[in-house]
């Protein structure tokens, strides 16, 4: 009775927004995806996904999945839609996008980041419909910016060592990252460091999976990370443990970064870090005489005011001991700035024809829809076509993102896999693919292989490609708002090919389904730096001439709790193991695992609340209360809580998540959200007895 199986392996890539990129390989029988798998061919993934993706089939065919357009009847919020056909939501839409672009074409804002990390169902004719509108920019600031504008600033691009080679370190500092949550493929490279001898060690508020494997865990108060780094500096001068030729070659400024270390010993650094001086001293020590010597550098420590400038500062380290001489000694936080995107050609920013529309920063998207900033007060956003993103559970102080997506004359269009918290409060919810149903071409910011991604199925339901939405929302705007360049006509295809012009071998991805940058294996042995200067910038000319500091400093958080204060304890809020970003919060197999939201709390700080392991707790400060369950332990060190993320508002027992309590303030570069400065306090709501 069982029929014949046409059984086929199809080639793609991981779209989700980690630094691994791996290379998958889906089987899929009689059009139906059975198993996602690791391709073995491909290095860095090594045969292996992490538990989430591993999944994938259960996400692809999840019964909640959005099939079809749905359209709101009920008001904002209820939950109350209707099915209605492609042609109908599309005229409709098309039809309030005319009417508020006849007037202000900036009264519409595109809000997306990278649900997909593909640079096609991401940033292609997405951003060319936009362009052409005229539609009000984007800054996509909510995640990297802080330490994106840092590397600028100091190592000149998003550039560093090569994942492979951290394998060959023999000191390893883990800094402001969980890679066995986040970046498991580089805890394959820091473990055969490990095994063949190396020191690993952790730099991280929260005693994460990672810090108890690693030999060292340095448990800092979030934040503080440039005075650490200023007193590594302190002990690095003081004993002569720098490397005078690469500092005189090619660096610029030390002598007034020598002045600025030498006023941070160690004691000054303890105090504020809340460390003990003699571990400032150890670490500094351990850097100092260990070559080849290495840090992975993650986003983890620049969500806090000063999350720029810390950047800054831990990037000197390398220069100033010549760690970068050696192919496994030096620094990475991201390596996209290797990959040759053609965005030009992709997003097509000519469209806008000389407009310079004005830009949301989308880390304070809620003051921005409630109109409570200068420019939006003046000019309200009266449309928001959200993709690849879920704003109301990501975006902080959630409350006032709430409160703008139900303004009843806001209109809202979300393209999505399933009713998020954003699609709830849509006009319009449409289907979109997942990675496994299109085509898709990929960078890397945690390796230097070029991905490409085929379908492997037909799109589920009436799905449709962010691409062809976009495409057949550009075909309907039409002439009369100067829709006719033939790039809206482009297939995924021509965009993948147009991603990296000639500077990639389509063919080879074609085969392959990958292929390696050429990318030097010590890329500053020799200096070289694509700084203006050419040099590492440890005082940046740049900065100094915006009026800034030229020179990295520690710059104090926006909130830093003080004991007995309203608010005395710091929480952080970073990713949970088996989520991404919000992205998985909605699958049974993952949540059971994952549970509940939780508070991690020290057993001292919740003993000085009554609180015992497993109560339901009530997390709040004046921007609101989020309820969760408490999880007393040594995960969370003294003074800090850790609310793990980022679940769905819906799913939270008040109907809040982490971010009802995150602040919109901003980083001191990058203009970043600082969700991991943020002060809180914590009482029991309801006994675990009782519960
Ligand atoms: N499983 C999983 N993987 C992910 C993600 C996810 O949500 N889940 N998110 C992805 C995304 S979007 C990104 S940007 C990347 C990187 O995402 P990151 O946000 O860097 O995430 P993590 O690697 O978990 O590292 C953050 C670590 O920084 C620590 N931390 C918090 N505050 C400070 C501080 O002030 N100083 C220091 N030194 N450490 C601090 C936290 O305790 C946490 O362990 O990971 C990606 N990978
Ligand atoms: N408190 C707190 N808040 C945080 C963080 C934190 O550490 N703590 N981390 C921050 C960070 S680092 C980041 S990067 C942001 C992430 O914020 P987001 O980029 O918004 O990430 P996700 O929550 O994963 O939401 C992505 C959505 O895109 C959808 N999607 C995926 N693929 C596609 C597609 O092809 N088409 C369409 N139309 N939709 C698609 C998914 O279904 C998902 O709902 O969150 C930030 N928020
Ligand atoms: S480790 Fe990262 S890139 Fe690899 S499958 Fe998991 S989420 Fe995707
Ligand atoms: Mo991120």
């Amino acid at each position: 009775m069982n029929a014949p199986t046409h059984t086929t392996t199809v080639r793609g890539a991981c779209p989700h927004d980690c630094p691994d990129t791996c290379a998958l390989l889906t089987t899929v029988a009689d059009g139906i995806a059975i198993k996602v798998q690791g391709n073995p061919a491909h290095a860095q993934t090594g045969g292996v996904l992490c538990t989430k993706v591993s999944r994938y089939t259960e996400r692809t065919y999840h019964p909640e999945r959005v099939l079809h357009p749905l359209k709101r009847v009920g008001p904002k919020g209820s939950g109350q839609f209707v099915r209605v056909s492609w042609d109908e939501a599309l005229d409709d839409i098309t039809a309030r996008l005319k009417a508020i672009a006849a007037r202000d074409p900036e009264a519409i804002l595109p809000y997306s980041y990278a649900g997909t990390m593909g640079l096609v169902q991401a940033e292609s004719m997405d951003r060319r419909f936009f362009h052409q509108l005229g539609a009000s920019l984007l800054d996509r600031t909510i995640c990297a910016s802080a330490g994106g504008m840092a590397m600028m600033y100091s190592v000149g691009a998003k550039m560093g060592m090569k994942v492979e080679q951290f394998a060959h370190s023999w000191l390893i500092l883990i800094w402001g990252g969980n890679p066995i949550g986040s970046s498991l493929h580089f805890w394959r490279y820091a473990q055969e460091a490990k095994r063949q001898g190396a020191r690993l060690v952790c730099i991280d508020p929260r005693r994460t999976e990672t810090a108890e494997k690693c030999h060292t865990h340095i448990a800092l108060r979030p934040g503080t990370d440039a005075a650490l780094a200023l007193a590594m500096m302190h002990e690095l001068i003081t004993h002569d443990w720098l490397d005078h030729d690469y500092i005189a070659r090619h660096t610029t400024g030390w002598p007034a970064l020598r002045e600025r270390a030498l006023q941070w010993p160690p004691e000054r650094a303890a105090e504020v870090c809340g460390l003990d001086a003699q571990v400032v001293r150890d670490l500094a020590r351990d850097w100092g005489t260990t070559q080849p010597a290495a840090i992975r550098l993650n986003y983890g420590m620049q969500r806090t005011h000063g999350g720029g400038n810390a950047v800054r500062a831990v990037a000197c380290l390398p220069a100033l001991t010549g760690a970068w001489r050696h192919a496994a000694g030096g620094m990475m936080l991201s390596a996209s700035g290797h990959f040759p995107v053609q965005r030009d050609a992709l997003s097509r920013p000519d469209l806008l024809r000389g407009r310079t529309p004005r830009t949301i920063n989308m880390s304070t998207i809620g003051d921005a829809l409630l109109g409570l900033q200068p420019e939006t007060a003046q000019r309200p956003i009266e449309a928001l076509v959200v993709y690849n993103s879920n704003p109301l559970a990501v975006a902080p102080e959630s409350a006032k993102v709430a409160r703008g997506l139900a303004r009843d004359d806001l209109f809202t269009v979300v393209l999505e896999h399933f009713m998020t918290d954003t699609a709830d409060m849509a006009d319009y919810v449409l289907p979109a693919t997942t990675q496994l149903e299109h085509w898709d071409i990929h960078a890397s910011y945690g390796h230097t292989d070029v991905l490409l991604n085929r379908p492997a199925i037909a799109p589920v339901g009436e799905a449709r490609p962010n691409t062809a939405i976009f495409r057949a929302l550009a075909q309907r705007m039409g002439p009369a708002f100067g829709f006719d360049d033939p790039c809206f006509a482009d297939d995924d295809e021509t965009l993948c090919r147009q991603a990296y012009g000639d500077a990639v071998d389509f063919e080879a991805l074609l085969d392959h389904g990958f292929v390696t940058l050429p990318v030097p294996d010590a890329p500053f042995a020799e200096g070289g730096f694509p700084t203006p200067s050419g040099r590492f910038e440890l005082f940046s000319e740049r900065l100094a001439a915006m009026g800034l500091d030229g020179l990295p400093d520690y710059l104090p958080n926006h909130e830093t709790p003080q004991p007995g204060s309203r608010y005395p304890l710091a929480m952080i809020s970073p990713p949970a193991r088996h989520f991404l970003n919000s992205s998985f919060a909605n699958l049974k197999s993952l949540r059971s695992i994952e549970r509940e939201p939780v508070l991690e709390i020290h057993p001292q700080d919740a003993k000085a609340r009554g609180i015992a392991d497993g109560d339901l707790v009530r997390v709040f400060n004046d921007r609101g209360e989020h309820h969760c369950r408490a999880v007393v332990g040594e995960r969370a060190r003294p003074g800090v809580v850790n609310g793990l993320g980022i679940w769905w508002r819906k799913d939270g027992p008040n109907g809040t998540n982490v971010n009802e309590l995150t602040s919109q303030r901003l980083t001191d570069m990058g203009q970043a959200p600082t969700f991991y400065d943020c002060a809180v306090q914590v009482v029991k709501l309801v006994d675990s007895a009782a519960a």
